[in-house]
């Protein structure tokens, strides 16, 4: 096959490729839909795929992993810097010119017997200002499969970068090859020792080895979107967050953007596809998962969403949690280690409707209530099961979420899960204070959910994917409110998984929480009071619109109280958790972290 570019870096990118990973074949994509057809069909005859009923499941294909290879492996994801002190102390480090002879040797005829696919792509919308351009090589039909769903692959990609044009180059394999005659897996992968998910961030590359799953797999994402592009948006004064963007209109019309940041299994997917229960006002999804964000030409944060689709966790996802998502996966979608039942549908645990049985993602027959040999429930969804499925799709989407200048921030809001301690919503006095609220965002591990010792430290949501140290982290989110001054977004904390005494969730949450949103909105038009706090500004008696919600004034105002002691201890672990940063934490950061000491003392 001729190449469709006479770009020079790109053209010799793929031969040095081809000769160490000595494929059978080299395929170039264009991301269309006969390419993406003629790939599934091809699974499907080898057994990797399994098509899904096209009655109630239309263009759907169910995927089982190998057990071995079923989620992000952070351990063996790496930061390579030249130094190891620009990786900090929430990375793994290791030598660049070490890893990469280690990973050249497994590299090398690693892709025997099979394609090498290459696939042009664009994180965000194809020319927009604030998108990147990268090459993926895989030796996955797979990953080819999932990231014309994730990205924009086209030619025309290859038409932008010309003959001299820069990109990303993401280099995938399964590390799996095949000897002659050998009859491949139907989930090729190497074992855990050998899986290397590695990044070189002055050199703006990924090397991908071992694993075909999600964020190891799909480069696009937490590898560049977040991982590569954090460490360039440092370095040119741009942001690359993990944050989903809403649009939140009013009655009267105005818009308001909104970027959210929690850590996982905090409902973000779910958030950002918001059904409001405050009539008058709706949510619109932009992402749900990560957003890069410009100053503008008026001075204000523009934010794309650089991901084309949605890679979200199927588990609990149902008609109550986020019916949006739902219909957004009903077609044209990939699912990944689910359950498929008898009637070729897909199905997961907290789907919310009956299944009769199928089998599970390890392919073995399956009913509901079916138990293992010590009599413990066997789970026929893996819980980071997954559908992949096209944005577009999504009934609630933006009509500006392609827009090639983004759309304004007004609006940053930070949280974690925490049954006590956090109320449910805070404002940050200004934006040093919500740099301080995102660098000290925390979860319970839920299997502790009321040991306030055991909390785990997830600054802005960012941990696994921060590609550089988290102090100089801190410093370029306080560098950029510097910026963008008195245009900074607004920044808010807030805490869905309040709890009483007896273990009651205190707030319904889902689509409540738009009652919260509104309560932000009108702060940033000036509509509505705040009261000061110690931690921060809270709403006032009545400022927050509870109609029609029952919830009697003692639950409200057990969710909004500060307990100066439970918040203290909390204190302490922040501290705790900063020192670890060591002498790159900017000492604005301590001094947010002093003046909060000093007003709950
Ligand atoms: C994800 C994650 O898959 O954050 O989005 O782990
Ligand atoms: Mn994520």
């Amino acid at each position: 096959m001729t190449a469709p570019t006479k770009n020079k870096k790109l053209l010799s990118w793929v031969d040095e490729v081809k000769a160490m990973c000595k494929p059978e074949r080299v395929v170039w994509c264009d991301g269309s839909k006969t390419e993406y057809d003629r790939l599934m069909s091809e699974m499907v005859a080898s057994g990797m795929a399994i098509k899904l009923n096209e009655e109630k499941r239309p263009g759907c294909y169910a995927f089982n992993s190998d057990p071995s290879d079923v989620a992000r492996v952070e351990n063996r994801t790496y930061i390579a810097s030249l130094k190891e002190s620009d990786a900090g102390p929430t990375n793994n480090w290791i030598d660049p010119v070490e890893l990469k002879k280690t990973m050249t040797g497994h590299y090398d005829g690693c892709m025997r017997s099979r394609t090498m696919y290459v696939i042009p792509f664009s994180m965000g919308p194809i020319s927009s200002p604030i998108a990147k351009i990268g090459v993926q090589i895989t030796d996955s039909p797979y990953v080819v499969c999932n990231m014309h769903l994730m990205t924009r692959v086209s030619n025309k990609v290859l038409e932008l970068l010309g003959d001299a044009g820069e990109f990303i180059p993401c280099l995938h394999s399964v590390g799996a090859p095949l000897n002659p005659g050998q009859r491949d897996s139907h989930w090729p992968c190497a074992p855990i020792e050998q899986k290397y998910i590695a990044h070189f961030p002055e050199e703006n590359l990924i090397w991908s080895y071992g694993s075909g799953y999600g964020g190891n797999a799909l480069l696009g994402k937490k590898c560049l979107a977040l991982r590569i592009a954090s460490s360039m948006a440092c370095r040119e004064g741009w942001m690359a967050e993990h944050m989903l963007i809403l649009r939140f209109t009013n009655p009267q019309g105005r818009k308001f953007h909104i970027a959210a940041a929690f850590p996982s299994a905090c409902g973000k997917t779910n958030l950002a596809m918001l059904q409001s229960n405050v009539p008058g006002w709706k949510v619109e999804t932009i992402g749900d998962d990560i957003a890069w964000m410009k100053p503008g030409p008026d001075g204000r944060l523009y934010a794309i969403n650089p991901e084309a689709g949605f890679f979200g966790v199927a588990p609990g996802t149902s008609v109550k949690t986020n019916p949006m998502a739902l219909a957004t996966c009903s077609k044209n979608s990939i699912f990944t280690n689910v359950v498929v039942t008898d009637e070729l549908d897909v199905w997961w645990e907290g789907m919310d409707v009956e299944c009769t049985g199928g089998t599970d993602w390890k392919n073995k027959p399956w009913k509901p209530g079916l138990k293992d040999p010590n009599g413990h429930e066997v789970k026929g969804a893996h819980p980071n099961s997954r559908f992949t499925a096209p944005a577009h799709q999504c009934p609630v989407l933006c009509e500006d979420w392609e827009s090639s200048a983004g759309v304004p921030i007004d609006i940053f809001v930070f949280g974690g899960r925490r049954s006590t301690t956090m109320p449910l919503v805070h404002e940050a006095f200004n934006f040093d204070h919500g740099v301080f609220l995102g660098a000290t965002t925390a979860s319970e591990p839920t299997a502790a959910a009321l040991d306030a010792q055991h909390l785990r430290f997830d600054p802005f949501a960012m941990t696994p994917f921060i590609g550089y140290h988290v102090g100089d982290y801190f410093a370029h989110w306080l560098k950029m409110g510097d910026k963008l001054g008195n245009k900074a977004p607004r920044c808010f904390y807030v805490n869905w998984f309040r709890k009483d005494s007896k273990g009651k969730w205190l707030w319904p949450g889902y689509g409540d929480n738009s009652r919260v949103l509104k309560w932000m909105c009108e702060r940033v038009e000036g509509k509505v009071g705040a009261e000061e706090t110690p931690i921060g500004l809270m709403p006032k008696d009545g400022d927050l619109d509870l109609s029609g919600l029952k919830i009697t004034a003692e639950d409200w105002r057990e969710l909004m109280k500060v307990d100066k002691h439970l918040f203290r201890e909390t204190l302490n672990d922040v501290r705790e958790y900063l020192a670890k940063i060591g002498h790159k934490l900017p000492h604005r950061i301590m001094e947010q972290y002093e003046a909060l000491k000093k007003r709950i003392d």
